[in-house]
């Protein structure tokens, strides 16, 4: 059982996405994340154990190298496409409730703000990690934020810009969240945003990569 989780572990980090993939090119005719979550289930392996030991042990790892700058964007994208793939079998027993997600991220990009890259890579890793992510999308005004709480009570909730113009946008969205929902953790992050502007706007954390992201929702112990 082991063998096979670390060999599934692997495809994740390396964005091994199926057996057809030709990415990355030392792993060409070998099995990818598909094949090997399928054989997983086949012998019994739960999904649990699929998701905690080999999906997100292997976003986890390209999560921190991706920190450390030893993995880059594409990486981040090749690994997420293998998750998704390996996520398409798990799926079901999700579904069925037979395992659960560990929590509620509710991800968006605030109001004016059209950059969604950076988001995008927070969401997947998030994913990754075992949660369900919520994406808002990009240009999202206070109410829908304030609404997407509302419909999945005890979310985190992630919060993105990359304008200057927008980090206004961003204080005015937690203001409203606060009023709406005192109790809601919001999560900053963003290129021009630091922990002393999270801190004035009243934003319970600010983190600067996909991987801190995580890191954080799991010491929450959400
Ligand atoms: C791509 C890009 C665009 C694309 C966006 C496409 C898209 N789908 O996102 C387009 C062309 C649309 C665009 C438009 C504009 N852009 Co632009 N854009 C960029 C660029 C080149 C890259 C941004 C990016 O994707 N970086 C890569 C990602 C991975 O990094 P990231 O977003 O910082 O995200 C990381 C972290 O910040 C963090 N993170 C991000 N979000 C979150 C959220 C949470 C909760 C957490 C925890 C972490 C987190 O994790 C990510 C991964 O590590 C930057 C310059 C640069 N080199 O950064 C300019 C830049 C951001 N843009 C800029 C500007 C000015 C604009 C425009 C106003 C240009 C114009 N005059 O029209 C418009 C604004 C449109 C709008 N209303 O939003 C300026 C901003 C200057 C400023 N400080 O305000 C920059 C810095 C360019 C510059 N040097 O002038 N842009």
């Amino acid at each position: 059982m082991a063998d096979i989780l670390e060999q599934l572990a692997i495809c994740i980090e390396s964005g091994k996405v199926n057996a057809d993939a030709t990415y990355p090119p030392s792993m060409k005719g070998q099995d990818g994340a598909a094949e090997l979550t399928a054989s997983a289930l086949q012998q019994g392996i739960p999904p649990k154990d699929i998701l905690a030991k080999a999906l997100i042990a292997g976003m986890s790892r390209i999560g921190q190298k991706f920190s450390d700058h030893k993995a880059f964007v594409p990486d981040l994208l090749m690994s997420a496409k293998a998750m998704s793939a390996a996520m398409e079998h798990l799926k079901p027993y999700f579904e069925s409730g037979e395992a659960q997600h560990l929590g509620t991220f509710v991800i968006g990009t605030v109001q004016g703000d059209m950059h969604d890259i950076g988001k995008n890579l927070v969401g997947m890793v998030v994913e990754g990690g075992g949660w369900k992510v919520v994406d808002l999308g990009v240009d999202v005004p206070p109410e829908d934020f304030v609404a997407a709480i509302g419909k999945h009570p005890g979310c985190v909730v992630g919060l993105s810009a990359l304008l200057t113009t927008t980090m206004a946008s961003m204080d005015m969205t937690v203001k409203r969240i606060k009023e709406a929902s005192p109790d809601t953790f919001v999560m900053v992050g963003g290129a021009p945003l630091t922990s002393g502007f999270a801190a004035k706007i009243g934003a319970d954390a600010y983190e600067p990569d996909p991987q801190h992201a995580l890191n954080r929702l799991s010491a929450m112990g959400a």
